[in-house]
């Protein structure tokens, strides 16, 4: 069997990134509504077989991640999508929470849900083929938020979730999310980013998780998005890189969502990041910035399949690029 580490390094091989398109039912049914396509369970399938079969994907793609719907589908020739991605060279990956629900005793904020039977879902998930898995939660910065007790709930939710991960032989992808909802500046964006990893490392700690065998998906520091300027990709880079290092060297690498940035600017933050000499490899794990524009240029129509693929490789290849910089900068 694959140790947790190994498949953690496969999956942040150097120039290539994770594709996020583990939308649950109800939010890829509305994205396929935003754009006209009736949002049935076989739409759903046919755009998700679109995204995975694009000629040359794993050219920058190590693993895509898929919501449990999707991993019980097939591709259209009947073969489960966890094998047909397999066979493309891509490790399939699985969205094991169930969703940020409303935190009793906290108002307006979320705890990540999930843990109940995750042992028993992440066996059958691994017989089925996934290689690892992902947990999203979800932080707010406002006036009181995020208050200590949302941090420390979500820190040790995803911490339980990581070690049960690690325990079925699947790498833990570690997702804690500040949203960009917000008119704060990139300043209060790190402070908070900060001290939601530090209590993240801490109950990960407790629970004796191996950085080694999972991968960190945080959001890039940036200002919120009703903040009066927008940062520079240098100064993203910068205050981003500069909370990550608190991280020790052994962790296996950082995936970044992309939080609904637009898709150029996330990238041209990803590459800024590439300037600067980290342990740990610094990628991309997007999801809206990757698949948005597939599927406006798809739009449900069955023959702009092609056009579709090619929105979303055009963008793919962008953010390989992107981190191939820092292959470039680490070799010479
Ligand atoms: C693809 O969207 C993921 C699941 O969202 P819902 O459970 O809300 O439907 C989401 O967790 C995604 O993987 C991350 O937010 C990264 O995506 P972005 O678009 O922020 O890069």
């Amino acid at each position: 069997m694959t140790s947790c580490p190994e498949i953690a390094a496969t999956m942040m091989a150097p120039g290539k990134g994770i594709l996020a398109a583990d939308e649950s039912v109800a939010t890829m049914s509305k994205r396929l509504q935003e754009n006209g396509v009736e949002p049935t369970a076989e739409n759903r399938r046919i755009y998700r077989e679109l995204l995975a079969s694009a000629p040359g994907l794993s050219d920058s793609v190590s693993g895509i991640i898929f919501c449990d719907e999707t991993l019980r589908q097939t591709f259209g020739d009947g073969t489960p999508f966890p094998l047909a991605v397999s066979a493309l060279g891509i490790l399939p990956g699985i969205k094991v929470d169930t969703g940020a629900k409303p935190c009793p005793g906290l108002d307006g904020e979320t705890i990540t849900e999930g843990l109940d039977g995750l042992p028993q879902r992440l066996a059958e998930y691994a017989a089925m083929g996934a290689a690892f898995a992902k947990w999203r939660a979800v932080f707010v910065i406002g006036e009181h938020t995020p208050s200590r007790g949302a941090i420390r709930a979500n820190a040790n939710a995803l911490a339980r979730y990581a070690a049960a991960c690690q325990q079925a032989g699947i790498v833990p992808i570690v997702e804690p999310e500040v949203l960009m909802d917000g008119a704060h500046n990139r300043g209060v964006c790190r402070d908070v980013t900060n001290e939601i990893h530090a209590a993240v490392r801490a109950e990960l700690a407790l629970l004796n998780v191996d950085l080694a065998g999972i991968v960190l998906k945080p959001n890039m520091v940036v200002e919120g998005d009703r903040y009066i300027r927008p940062s520079t990709p240098e100064e993203v880079a910068e205050l981003t890189v500069a909370v990550l290092r608190t991280w020790p060297d052994h962790l296996a690498g950082v995936a970044f969502l992309s939080g609904g940035q637009e898709p150029e600017r996330a990238t041209a933050n990803l590459e800024a990041m590439q300037a600067h000499q980290t342990p740990w490899p610094l990628t991309f794990s997007f999801g809206r910035a990757l698949v948005s524009p597939a599927l406006s240029a798809w739009h449900g129509d069955p023959d702009l399949i092609g056009a579709g693929q090619e929105a979303l490789l055009r963008h793919v290849r962008a953010n390989g690029a992107a981190v191939r910089m820092r292959v470039a900068v680490q070799v010479n």
